[in-house]
């Protein structure tokens, strides 16, 4: 058993000081508070539970700071898809894989100790199949074994290609699949072992990529896993949705979908006060990711009436076009004050917004990737993050007031070691394979450009 000590920590009922974690495996064994540092222990400053990213497809890493600029004077959401889609039909095992180490290794070096990995990327280009159908999948494990992270993988069902079940196009055939390949794909993901903390959920994509009388058969394939769903992220899907199905997307799935607290509305941007208020009431986790909804030009969340509502929230770095703990849960909250012209939104009552913020997306995200963790107490995974409350952005901050300093006022480099499920892999700010994964990534990259 190995132990970390910590000057002081953030536990379920508040901050305390001398804190030992005894790690049991993948579990966190004990905590004691007041007490010494044996010989052996990690010594850390301060300690935070580490949160879950809960909505990536990682692959979109190596797309960052290829879609910045403007073709035809109007571009949208609906034209960096369309950039995507060419970017990905390029794409080969090999290079997959390289992206997302790399892609882990950044979210564990900002302090994620898991991931949520959207993943939809399964077929050759045009559409044929691997002769191990889930080739891909495993190419996903093989990288967060790589790096360490906690996975929760979620092999999506991409049927069409757009609202009204059209015939899909182009980069799109790789992501197909009809309801029986998708369950062979399926079984296939489940050959492969994994890492005990590992979890396998699944992701009907959209309402836009699947046929309603699908929906039920696909979701019996999930077990008691987590389902994952983009849902609400643009006015024009909304609209395409309505003039299909008759009602609105969130509407339409709380009408016709077993929306539980096993699931996650990704995005869920666009939605009605009663939309607001019935789908936070399912106890479903909304999926939020705002520097990706800010990048593609998405709209803002109603954070203020979800949180009202009860509502359950973690967050995802999505396109990953950056990757920055801190930096997504501000855009959240700055989000909110640029629409409302108002302050520390992102709570209800008094209190830190920065806390409040860390503190609900750690619980949140852990429960929409069925990840027994968000908080430091005996029992749960040990997904455990330490901060240097020494850097300039955070001193003199202490408590709450310094989980605000991270939030809002540090910037990288202010985490210094990570623990996903008891794998310490980030020491001294550094992921432990840096070298390998970055060198790789970078002949992989190369080759994509030639
Ligand atoms: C995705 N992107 O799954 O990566 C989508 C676009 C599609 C976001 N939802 C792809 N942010 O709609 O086919
Ligand atoms: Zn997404």
């Amino acid at each position: 058993m190995s132990a970390i000590h910590a000057a002081r920590a953030r536990l379920p009922d508040g901050w305390a000081d001398d804190v030992r974690v005894q790690i049991d495996g993948l579990r966190i064994g004990s905590v004691v508070t007041g007490a010494a540092a044996e010989p052996n222990d990690t010594r850390v400053d301060v300690l935070l539970p580490a949160l879950s990213n809960l909505h990536s497809h990682s692959f979109q890493r190596a797309m960052a700071g290829r879609t910045e600029m403007r073709r035809d004077g109007h571009d949208s959401f609906w034209t960096w898809r369309e950039v995507m889609y060419d970017f990905v039909g390029r794409l080969i095992p090999d290079q997959i894989e390289a992206i997302a180490a790399l892609t882990f290794m950044e979210m564990q070096e900002a302090g994620y100790a898991a991931v949520g990995e959207f993943h939809y990327l399964h077929h050759a280009p045009g559409g044929a199949a691997y002769d191990n159908p889930a080739e891909l999948s495993h190419r996903i494990f093989a990288a967060a074994e790589e790096t360490g992270i906690g996975l929760t993988h979620l092999p999506v069902f991409y049927h069409y290609g757009g609202a009204g079940q059209q015939p899909l196009q182009g980069g799109q055939l790789r992501f197909g699949c009809d309801p029986d390949r998708f369950a062979a794909l399926i079984d296939a993901v489940r050959a492969a072992p994994l890492p005990e903390d590992n979890v396998i959920g699944l992701a009907p994509h959209s309402l836009r990529a699947i046929a309603p009388d699908d929906l039920a058969r696909v979701l019996s394939l999930a077990g008691d896993g987590p389902v994952h769903i983009h849902v609400a992220e643009q006015t024009r899907e909304v609209e395409e949705i309505v003039a299909w199905l008759g009602a609105r997307p969130v509407e339409w799935l709380l009408q016709n979908a077993p929306v539980s607290d096993r699931w996650c509305a990704i995005h869920a941007t666009h939605m009605t006060k009663a939309e607001t208020q019935a789908l936070a009431a399912t106890g479903a986790v909304a999926g939020l990711c705002p520097i990706t909804e800010a990048n593609l030009g998405d709209g803002a969340f109603d954070g203020p009436g979800w949180l009202a509502a009860g509502g359950r929230f973690g967050v995802g770095s999505d396109s990953n076009v950056r990757i920055a703990l801190g930096e997504e849960l501000r855009m959240l909250e700055y989000s909110q004050r640029l629409r409302d012209r108002s302050r520390n939104l992102m709570l209800t009552g008094a209190g830190h917004a920065g806390a409040a913020l860390y503190l609900g997306a750690a619980r949140g995200g852990a429960r929409a990737l069925g990840r027994d963790a968000g908080v430091i107490e005996a029992g749960r995974l040990a997904d455990l993050v330490a901060i240097d409350s020494a850097a300039p952005a955070l001193v003199g901050l202490r408590g709450d007031a310094l989980v605000d300093g991270l939030v809002f006022a540090g910037g990288d480099g202010l985490v210094r070691d990570v623990w996903s499920a008891g794998r310490h892999r980030v020491h001294e700010g550094r992921h432990v394979a840096r070298a390998a994964i970055v060198a790789r990534y970078a002949r992989a990259v190369a080759d994509l450009s030639a």
